[in-house]
């Protein structure tokens, strides 16, 4: 149960970096931007609260490794990584130009903080067990989450790790899908229908948990079940809303990728400041 205190904070680190993702998308002249917004509180609850981290030893063993398989969700995480302090959030400004650290799919040779480089779909997911595996054959105790899109599920690389993590009771891994129910040009369900996905997760051998994925209070009371469990690898279907906050661009499979002028851009964070 988050504290009134813990819970604003939350929101108010939501809030603002939200507008930080669309200055960048302002001013890099395009980002994917609506699958930035669906993940964004999974994504803060885990940095504000959760992840045994030091941004001053990005690659300290014990870790925990953070895996943002929709790799193009990228804006969003470098904005979080550059508020906790890994890098200069100054760098942000040439974001995804020629010659930055950053292309538009994070790359964990040149960002730091970055546990892994993703962008091809399908991969966060295998990387992430294999990460889970690695640490718990290394005797190190630290955790792994993954973020995965709804999309990507239409990959047959997801479900072969998730019949490994089964298999191997992979229980330092916690899985995530941002499920806004938008690809990159439609609903999932007219594309390559997902549903019922909780009962496939279970047929999988999977703990899961059906949430709304901007409610911290269920985020993080989520987390904790998860890291509590000792049997199965839990996922945490995140029943989320692409584009959320910007009320222009939510549940529009238009704003997937886009790039915003000024006057969008004033709207954009318009609309943020309304939020709760
Ligand atoms: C293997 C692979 N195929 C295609 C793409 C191109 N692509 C980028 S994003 C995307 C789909 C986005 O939809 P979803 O996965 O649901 O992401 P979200 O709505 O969360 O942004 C696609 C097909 C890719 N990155 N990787």
């Amino acid at each position: 149960m988050l504290s009134n205190k813990e819970r604003k904070f939350l929101e108010d680190t939501a809030r603002r970096l939200r507008e930080r993702i669309v200055e960048v998308t302002y001013s890099c002249g395009g980002t994917h931007i609506g699958g930035a917004m669906s993940q964004h509180e999974l994504l803060i609850a885990l940095y504000y609260k959760y992840l045994n981290i030091d941004p001053t030893n990005p690659r300290w063993p014990n870790r925990d490794r953070f895996v943002l398989s929709k790799g193009h969700g990228g804006v969003g995480h470098a904005v979080i990584l550059a508020d906790k302090g890994f890098f200069d959030t100054a760098l942000l400004d040439d974001f995804n130009k020629t010659g930055s650290p950053f292309g538009m799919h994070l790359d964990w040779q040149t960002v730091p903080g970055v546990d892994v480089s993703t962008g091809s779909l399908g991969h966060g997911l295998p990387l992430a067990l294999g990460m889970a595996l690695g640490g718990r054959q290394q005797g190190l105790d630290y955790h792994v989450y993954c973020v995965m899109s709804d999309g990507e599920l239409q990959e047959g690389s997801i479900w072969e790790a998730a019949m490994a993590a089964s298999q191997f009771k992979a229980t330092n891994l916690t899985a995530f899908v941002d499920r806004n129910k938008f690809s990159l040009d439609g609903p999932t369900e007219s594309i390559m229908a997902l549903e019922p996905l909780d009962k496939k997760f279970e047929a999988f051998g999977w703990r899961v948990l059906s949430i709304d994925g901007h409610d911290f209070d269920q985020i993080c009371e989520a987390i904790e079940t998860a890291q509590a469990e000792k049997e199965k690898p839990v996922i945490i279907i995140a029943d989320t809303i692409k584009g959320k906050g910007i009320d222009f661009m939510e549940n529009q499979a238009a704003w997937h990728y886009a790039g915003v002028d000024a006057a969008m851009r004033d709207k954009a964070l318009e609309s943020i400041r309304k939020m709760k």
